[in-house]
């Protein structure tokens, strides 16, 4: 191995040894203490220190980076306290997710670090919107996120470089190849020659270097970073190295050639690096036995710090408070008198115009939104009056860009991605369900996020433009669902929801887009989130329900005459308004919940349990649901009407009526 010290001080490099040889001590005693039960598993980084020391070195203490389950390197880099860092390990209160999350799945703005999530992948559509952030606030700074060989055939990592290269990011995408993605060879993972090769593909810059050289690894980074800073793009790293232990701990090594294991123990980074330090006459033996010394009584007294504490005592609420960022609305009244009539479609056009004029740095985000206003327009004209840097037309991909959102969030600004159809929402569940929902549980990180959902069936649009998905974000903690059924709310619901810190999924109908208008106010207001209203009121039954089951409740209730009912419109799905359930259900003692979304595993099933759980005396029949068929949407106008439960409506109120 060969090292160059450039212009480095003799103090650089010794510094650069101490980091190095950190991370190493501190994997020796766990691997002790692993074997001794004292902390649960274990992912080894020996033999890789160089890369996660090199890269952290490099950069400035307050540029981000995103690492991965082997990178101690980043985290002692960045000096996290060890008895805090060991918690975290251990499950406990002290650690950085309160016990909530394990190993390096946290992250810390103080530290600049963001960790992984255990996809893997997701966090490069992270580090995106990070530099997004750093770009649009022109702070010349630089995000490095990890990957392994393995994690690169995810399409996270696909989506989240070709994202980086259209948009100019400066990003420098690290891939750690070491051989072996748990137990399957490169060869097996992808078919390049040269993992670097794939950035000719990208249209970016790749670079390869010796992960096992931490001068090459740190003269490279230092050199791409500084000009990164001052013409924002992004890059491939390529850093050869070897996995030198098991996946984990646990799992061994005995599908490794011992060939390779032998010629890679040769370049182990620590070994040779010290060595050359030795040759250079930069360190010598009494002084390395010291700086041991000195490390060793670092490890045991964090350790010392950290075992005084036992798992957290679980208190209920605490752990409740926690899902949500604390945030108290206050419901915001118009202005003036000025009103004006509004469809659906243009008072959410006209909320989002008002949200991005009240917030100078909310970006929108989304396909086709930019010049052509999206395809249900509308965003139209608002490149003219907000510029493309906040109405951003994405590359045809939904995981990197929900993840971008929150990596913008990190940097405190609050963005809307504009799903093309709901339906699409699939392609970036993974990000909303575990990154977007959780992360502020998980490490007090807001996800400030509102993803618009165009939703729903009754256009013969088939089983993949027609889909009503909001039960699987309902059953999700962490974030909120919004699903207004008239212009009024539609505006005032997106802009509190703009307000809010966490993350939302704000339903939209289509067919409501165009088929119905409202006189509402030309002024910015917002309505409360998590308050149903009445919308009609009566004593013979209750119809609890939705989005498009609104109008379709008023219809039947228009039809039968002699019939008067409550018809609630929850407005707001997540979190849903108990009370208000409560008060109708007491006051007609029949309830029937309707809503387009599929019938098992809906809403209404969790509606109907809660007013038989808490309701019950009150109760005359039992909760009816109606709802579509248990089947996907089918296209033929005939086959989707049969599906959808409108048609089924009366006959039920009636059934419900005589029991
Ligand atoms: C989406 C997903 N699939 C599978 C796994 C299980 N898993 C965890 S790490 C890993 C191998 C990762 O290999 P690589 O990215 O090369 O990183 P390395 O472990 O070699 O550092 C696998 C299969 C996971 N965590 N997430």
């Amino acid at each position: 191995m060969k090292f160059n010290r450039q212009k480095l001080s003799d103090t650089d490099l010794r510094d650069l040894y101490e980091q190095l040889l950190l991370p190493r001590m501190i994997e020796e005693k766990m691997l002790i203490l692993l074997r001794q039960n004292k902390i649960s598993k274990w992912f080894s980084g020996i033999g890789q220190e160089a890369i996660s020391v090199g890269i952290t070195q490099a950069l400035d203490p307050d540029e981000y980076i995103l690492p991965m389950h082997r990178n101690l390197g980043v985290f002692t880099g960045r000096k996290l306290p060890l008895h805090r860092l060991f918690a975290q390990w251990q499950g406990t209160s002290m650690g950085y997710t309160q016990g909530r999350d394990r190993s390096f799945h946290f992250g810390t703005n103080e530290h600049h670090l963001v960790g992984m999530i255990s996809h893997l992948g997701p966090q490069n559509g992270v580090a995106d919107g990070i530099a997004l952030a750093t770009k649009l606030k022109k702070e010349k700074k630089v995000t490095v996120v990890f990957n392994g060989d393995g994690g690169t055939s995810q399409g996270d990592f696909h989506e989240a470089v070709n994202v980086a290269a259209v948009w100019d990011l400066p990003v420098i995408f690290v891939i750690e190849n070491n051989g072996y993605g748990l137990s399957t060879p490169s060869n097996e993972q992808f078919r390049c020659k040269s993992f670097v090769d794939k950035a000719i593909g990208y249209g970016i810059e790749g670079v390869q270097v010796d992960g096992n050289n931490i001068l090459e690894v740190y003269d490279t980074v230092k050199a791409w970073a500084e000009s990164l800073r001052s013409k924002p793009r992004p890059i491939l790293l390529e850093c050869l190295t070897f996995r030198m232990r098991g996946h984990e701990e646990a799992s061994g090594t005995k599908y490794v050639p011992k060939k390779l294991m032998d010629e890679w123990a040769q370049k182990d980074p620590a070994e040779n690096y010290g060595n050359y330090l030795l040759k250079e006459g930069v360190i010598d033996k009494a002084w390395v036995e010291d700086l041991r010394k000195r490390i060793k009584n670092e490890i045991e007294s964090g350790l010392e710090e950290a075992f005084k504490e036992t798992y957290p005592d679980p208190e209920r609420n605490h752990e409740l408070e926690d899902v949500y960022a604390p945030f108290q609305q206050e419901v915001i009244k118009p202005q003036t008198e000025k009103k004006s009539e509004k469809r659906f479609i243009d008072a959410i056009s006209d909320g989002l115009r008002q949200s991005m004029e009240k917030y100078p740095q909310l970006v929108l985000m989304g396909q086709d939104i930019a010049e052509y206003g999206g395809v249900f327009k509308i965003t139209e004209g608002f490149v003219e009056k907000f510029g493309k840097e906040r109405v951003r037309n994405t590359p045809l991909c939904e995981a990197a860009i929900v993840g971008a959102g929150l990596g913008l969030s990190i940097k405190g600004i609050k963005s809307m991605v504009e799903m093309q159809f709901a339906d699409f929402v699939t392609e970036g569940f993974n990000q909303i369900v575990n990154n977007l929902a959780k992360t502020h549980w998980r490490w007090g990180q807001p996800a400030d996020v509102v993803i618009r959902m165009p939703t729903g069936a009754g256009a013969a649009a088939g089983p993949f433009h027609s889909q009503s998905n909001e039960a699987w974000f309902f059953h999700t903690p962490g974030l909120k669902v919004v699903y207004p059924s008239n212009p009024f709310d539609a505006k005032g619901l997106l802009n509190a929801a703009l307000e809010d810190p966490n993350p939302f999924l704000f339903f939209e109908h289509k067919l409501l887009y165009r088929s119905v208008k409202e006189i509402i106010p030309d002024d910015y207001y917002t309505v409360e989130i998590g308050k149903a209203r009445l919308v009609e009121k009566g004593s013979d039954l209750s119809i609890i329900t939705y989005g498009m089951g609104v109008p379709w409740a008023v219809e039947a209730m228009a039809l039968m005459p002699n019939i008067k009912a409550d018809i609630l419109d929850l407005r707001t799905l997540l979190p849903w308004d108990e009370e208000a359930v409560a008060e109708t259900v007491k006051k007609t003692g029949r309830v029937l919940v309707l809503h387009e979304d599929t019938l098992t595993g809906g809403l209404g099933g969790e509606i109907a349990a809660w007013i038989g759980e808490h309701c019950f005396t009150h109760l005359d029949a039992p909760v009816t649901r109606v709802a579509s068929l248990d089947t996907a949407i089918p296209f033929a106008p005939t086959l989707e009407r049969n599906f959808l439960p409108h048609t089924r409506l009366k006959t039920r109120i009636q059934e419900l009526l005589s029991y």
